[in-house]
């Protein structure tokens, strides 16, 4: 997905020009993947932009951080601030928006202790993430011959970019092969998440995810739809799903905040079928909600300004 570019990048404390905004070669992060990161969106409401349950990302990845013994050297509120200030220095009203700590330029080899920690917050606009029509369409989906990671080899729950080369194998594969997504069994076997969005099913009425000790990302937007279906009256449950329970379901969807909430409408020549009733009310009150267009969720936006 290009890159539009904007005006300036938050590094360490200071806005700088987007071009400026560059690494040593010998940053630890580039070479061991030591870094921690989120995505968030900002979309436009009627009190101007709206940063969607910014502090829950950043305290994520504060969760993140801490699991690989990083202390990052800003506060929440002060990388909340920042992000209020780069928005609209760069006068956008819908973005996404992506902070990174990692251990940056200074020693070389495993051990990071010696190496400082940067924060970077960058800001550009981008658009669906699965396709021009995913949203209204459905995604095709396979299950990939790559494995998530087993939680004592690389914790699912903590967003860390060595990580993602597990999320990119799988990435390459599935659309190498036609299809748009791949979703991830667990090294049990069972399913655990896409490379970038949590799975939930539509059964009888009803909803399931699989639990986190199945080893997807604890998703804001898989809780952010965990609430909006409570609310809406449909029973949620987190449980174990195999494969097998995919291709069975009514219908099927994936949430992410660069996915938001999109149905899946085949996996692997199994056709689940068009985008069923539950699956698009729930996208239906979901854009609701992020585009401020529902008090009762209001506390989940965070007005720039
Ligand atoms: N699982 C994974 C592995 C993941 O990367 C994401 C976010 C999610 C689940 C959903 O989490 P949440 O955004 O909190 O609901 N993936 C981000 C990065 C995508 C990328 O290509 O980079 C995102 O959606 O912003």
């Amino acid at each position: 997905m290009p890159v539009q570019p904007v005006d300036l990048v938050w590094m360490n404390g200071k806005l700088v020009e987007w071009a400026s905004a560059t690494v040593h070669v010998l940053t630890h992060a580039l070479h061991y993947g030591t870094g921690v990161f989120e995505g968030i969106r900002c979309y436009e409401t009627e009190k101007g932009p709206a940063v969607f349950r910014l502090r829950d990302h950043l305290m994520r990845m504060e969760r993140s951080a801490k699991i690989f013994l990083m202390e990052i050297p800003y506060s929440v509120d002060e990388l909340v601030e920042a992000t209020h200030q780069l928005i609209l220095r760069n006068r956008l009203q819908t973005c996404y928006v992506r902070p990174i700590a990692f251990r940056g330029f200074g020693d070389m080899g495993v051990n990071p202790d010696n190496n400082p920690i940067d924060v970077t917050i960058a800001v550009w606009p981008w658009g669906t993430y699965l396709g021009e029509d995913a949203l209204t369409k459905g995604v095709r989906m396979t299950v990939s011959s790559w494995r998530r990671h087993d939680p004592n080899v690389i914790p699912p729950q903590a967003k860390v970019t060595g990580g993602y080369i597990n999320s990119s194998m799988a990435k390459l594969e599935a659309v190498r092969g036609g299809f748009d997504e791949a979703i991830m069994l667990n090294p049990d076997g069972f399913v655990s998440e896409a490379t970038g969005e949590n799975l939930f099913i539509v059964n009888g009425g009803e909803i399931f995810t699989p639990p986190i000790a199945s080893g997807p990302l604890p998703g804001i937007t898989r809780g952010t739809v965990m609430r909006i279906a409570a609310d809406l009256g449909i029973q949620v449950r987190e449980r174990v799903l195999s494969r097998a329970d995919l291709y069975t379901a009514d219908e099927m969807f994936c949430t992410g905040t660069a996915a938001e909430v999109t149905p899946i409408r085949e996996i692997d020549g199994r056709i689940i079928g068009d985008p069923g009733p539950t699956t698009m009310a729930i996208q239906h009150k979901y854009f609701e909600i992020v585009k401020g267009q529902d008090e009762k969720y209001a506390d989940w936006l965070d007005v720039v300004g």
